[in-house]
């Protein structure tokens, strides 16, 4: 937002009552701006935070709730990522250009792009403050702030990406880096992390797996490879019938899974990579790579730690089936950077925004939420090129399945709703608020066959 945009910043409204912003006394030569055109700038009836999956799709749902012209995003980027392509990008299916767009072309019409960044939030005061003290104030928030990737965390990067043999899917500057480095495959080890932390996607870091060993196996390399999943966790996925298909695979393919094996060191211009073995506290090991895939450690947003919308862990505070903040009846969360206990993906920021929507409008007419969220989440597993076993669970890490048919065998069909109807049908239908998750494709497949 534009000095001139701050100073404008006289009244806001909160809860009804019309605010004096501090400093509003050095102001006083505005006073012929009205409360209209303050609202137009520093007043939103919705403002959403973040402007990725969870945002976008909610702000176009909010549009047509309550009107282009009373909702605002406040987002930093200028582009917009798909980020599930980002696997095929590390295998090379995939250019990375495919999977980004301008982020004002994502953006609602006539919705407001607030080009800044939240610093802080202040729902006692129904406002959020960004970047230069600005302040904008809301009557209802929603927080799509999604994970951020810490890198930092693990000793010697980022500046090892600028090494070879060394990449990672999870940001659009290090995943073409992946398929550089697995092009340049000659012998030795290809090790895949997982990190100790909560993540995005939790099946991206063994994809990418699974695909290299198609590849070295395509370019008569495999016999030259030994690869390895070095995984933080003590399970290969949660879902019992997938993690049973998994393991299957992992053992035909002559795959090594190295378990509570944390990443803490990059070394990378000896090609060298420490692990802590998370049972032994102490004991470390250090593997020498020709190929490593990074899986950085992630965490809520810097601006939700601490902040009076978060949980004890930093993640935004919301009821696990209406998505309503537990404290703060007007703020709401979707996504990545909520506390809700499932898989983080845009498959499940697709089911909650069908939630949300319901829950949020419901508040608006002073009625109590009744939509509940089960937990819906997917994960389309890319076993190979043209194979992928599609994950969909629920919070009970049940099997949720869109389709009638067993979805732990890996299967070219599903590959092909992951590499080509997937991304249309999020820039169609998800980011345009018109996708809410396979719910009524469920119901009807599986009721067809009553
Ligand atoms: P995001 O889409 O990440 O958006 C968060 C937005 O908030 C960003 O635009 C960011 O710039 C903005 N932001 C952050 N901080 C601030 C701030 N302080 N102020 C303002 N804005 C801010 N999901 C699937 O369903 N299927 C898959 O196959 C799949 N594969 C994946 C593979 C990879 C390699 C990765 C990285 C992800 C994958 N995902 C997949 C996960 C999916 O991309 C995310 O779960 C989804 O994007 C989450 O949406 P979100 O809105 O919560 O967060
Ligand atoms: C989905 O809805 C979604 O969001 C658009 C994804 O993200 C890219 C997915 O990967 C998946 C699998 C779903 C679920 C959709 C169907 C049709 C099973």
């Amino acid at each position: 937002m534009s000095a001139v945009g701050a100073v404008f910043s006289c009244f806001c409204l909160r809860s009804g009552v019309w605010l004096l912003k501090p400093g509003m006394q050095k102001m006083s030569s505005f006073s012929l701006h009205t409360a209209a055109r303050c609202a137009a700038r520093d007043y939103y009836e919705v403002l959403v935070l973040g402007g990725g999956a969870g945002g976008i799709a909610m702000s176009a749902r909010m549009k047509r709730r309550v009107g282009a012209e009373n909702v605002a995003v406040v987002e930093p980027s200028k582009t917009h990522y798909y980020q599930p392509l980002w696997t095929l990008v590390g295998a090379g299916a995939k250019h990375l250009a495919a999977s980004a767009r301008p982020m004002g072309s994502v953006i609602p019409s006539g919705v407001a792009w607030i080009k800044s960044q939240v610093v802080a939030l202040d729902p006692d005061n129904n406002s959020v403050w960004l970047e230069n003290d600005t302040r904008v104030f809301y009557k209802y928030l929603i927080i799509a702030l999604g994970i951020s990737l810490h890198y930092e965390k693990i000793k010697g990067l980022p500046e090892g990406f600028n090494h070879p043999k060394i990449g990672s899917n999870y940001s659009a500057q290090t995943v073409e880096k992946t398929w550089r480095a697995l092009q340049d495959f000659k012998e030795g080890n290809a090790i895949f992390t997982f990190p100790n932390t909560p993540v995005k996607c939790a099946g991206a870091p063994q994809k990418i797996m699974y695909l290299s060993d198609a590849y070295l196996r395509k370019t008569g390399k495999r016999s030259k490879a030994n690869i390895m999943f070095n995984t933080s966790l003590g399970a290969i996925f949660a879902v019992k019938k997938y993690a049973d298909a998994l393991l299957e695979i992992i053992k035909d393919r002559n795959l090594a899974v190295n378990y509570k094996c944390n990443l803490i060191e990059v070394r990378a211009d000896k090609q060298e990579a420490v692990f802590e073995n998370l049972d032994k506290p102490g004991v470390t090991e250090v593997y020498q790579y020709e190929m490593l895939h990074v899986t950085p450690p992630m965490g809520p947003p810097a601006v939700l730690i601490n902040s009076p919308v978060s949980d004890a862990n930093g993640w935004v505070d919301v009821d696990k089936e209406t998505l309503q903040h537990k404290t703060y009846p007007n703020v709401f969360g979707i996504g990545d950077c909520t506390n809700l206990p499932t898989s983080k993906t845009a498959a499940a920021v697709a089911a909650q925004s069908g939630v949300l929507d319901k829950t949020v409008s419901l508040i608006m007419n002073k009625k109590f939420p009744v939509t509940k969220y089960d937990g819906y989440t997917s994960c389309p597993l890319v076993t190979g090129y043209n194979k992928v076993i599609l994950a969909e669970f629920d919070y009970n890490a049940q099997p949720l399945e869109t389709f009638p048919i067993d979805q732990s065998k890996e299967r070219r069909t599903m590959y092909h709703m992951k590499a080509d109807m997937m991304p249309l049908l999020y820039w169609n239908a998800l980011l345009k608020g018109y996708w809410g998750g396979p719910a009524p494709v469920r119901k009807l497949m599986h009721l067809s066959l009553k």
